[in-house]
């Protein structure tokens, strides 16, 4: 496991919310049973569930909800996950997030997003490239080195994620914000919430939207049996899709000739049960396809996992050696959604860590 935490990585699927460490969401907690707010032994338990329906998951987002969606609250979260993600050597991380609006705390979906940029400004232990680079403060090169240590850079991509339980106007208002953002590291949308919730037309003249206006996007798809919806979403084809488990023959025929990078979150997958077992995942298939895809946690605070952890879950259920693992590391470069000088810096780190394992 030492060399796949040591190997570069790149992070292309994963929620703010739900990579929280159960440490902070526990203190949270803490806080808010004082106040009187919530039974703290009651959601203790549920925090600290591991296995869960998707179902369940759900209801647990509901709760992290109440328990973090204040401006401050935000911001330490946004810090945590991504010092999180740079200690494991995650070089390139795309975080993404639904926005926010609660009026009773003067909360807009703006506000939010201030917050979360605040938590990335905030950050000092490792340095963050998150803004196209003439507006990046903060940023130096890769390797600087200080006090003869050599520090770690970490680049941080913004997705803005429309949730399932929104309506048109909702998901338009996100899609406006994510372009207002574009200076501030923001690249995209992503669709996600409850996969049973929802119609695919009811957001899909904000994604093509989004689309014009030169946004990537990414769909959460198949993550529950609908065809009608798979069908639809393919049709649009977007830049990426999470999940892709309830593909039938020829929805798997489609994805495969359409080239449409899948990003896989085994760990969760299993959990939720969307698939019955490691041994059946459609990862082997798309992997011997040479299909592009893109090993990612999903929710590492939920499902308790990292993205060195679900490496070293693909290496051993699918037998893949250092060599293999790497080179698939490597081939999500081209996978990110950030302009081609990033992808190019984010190509040579991967060109000089291949030079150390010779
Ligand atoms: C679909 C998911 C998800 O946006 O509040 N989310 N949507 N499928 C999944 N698989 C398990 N995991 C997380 O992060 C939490 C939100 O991300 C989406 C849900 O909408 C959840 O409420 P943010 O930062």
């Amino acid at each position: 496991m030492d060399w796949l935490v040591a190997m570069p990585k790149v992070e292309l699927h994963a929620h703010l919310n739900g990579s929280i460490r159960d440490s902070t969401l526990l203190e949270f907690a803490r806080v808010l049973g004082e106040k009187g707010t919530i039974n703290f032994s009651d959601v203790e338990h549920v925090i600290l569930k591991s296995d869960r329906s998707l179902r369940e998951v759900f209801k647990l987002f509901d709760l992290i909800h109440i328990l973090t969606t204040d401006h401050k609250t935000v911001t330490r979260i946004t810090k945590e996950v991504v010092e999180d993600f740079a200690a494991e050597n995650v070089v390139y991380l795309e975080l993404r997030t639904t926005p926010k609006r609660n009026d009773s705390i003067g909360m807009s979906k703006h506000s939010y997003m201030d917050a979360v940029i605040e938590g990335l400004r905030s950050i000092n232990t490792v340095d963050v490239d998150f803004a196209p680079h003439k507006l990046c403060e903060g940023s130096s090169h890769m390797n600087d080195m200080s006090n003869g240590t050599v520090r770690k850079k970490i680049y941080v991509r913004l997705l803005l994620s429309i949730d399932r339980r929104e309506t048109t106007e909702a998901a338009m208002e996100t899609v406006k914000l994510a372009l207002e953002m574009r200076d501030l590291g923001v690249v995209g949308i992503d669709l996600s919430g409850n996969p049973i919730v929802g119609e695919w037309s009811t957001f899909f003249p904000a994604l093509k939207f989004a689309r014009e206006q030169g946004l990537s996007i990414t769909l959460h798809c198949g993550e529950v049996p609908n065809k009608k919806e798979i069908q639809a979403m393919l049709d649009f084809l977007p830049g990426r899709i999470g999940h892709a488990c309830f593909f039938e023959e020829e929805e798997m025929g489609k994805l495969k000739s359409s080239k449409i990078p899948v990003e896989i979150c085994l760990t969760s997958n299993i959990r939720t049960a969307s698939i019955a077992s490691i041994d059946v995942h459609h990862f082997a298939d798309l992997y011997n396809a040479k299909h592009p895809i893109v090993l990612c946690t999903d929710d590492a605070g939920v499902f308790s996992t990292s993205l060195s952890g679900e490496y070293s879950l693909a290496s051993s259920a699918f037998d893949l050696g250092k060599k293999e693992m790497f080179q698939l590391a490597r081939n999500t470069t081209e996978l990110i959604f950030a302009d081609d000088e990033v992808k190019q810096e984010v190509r040579e780190i991967f060109e000089s860590a291949a030079r150390k394992l010779d």
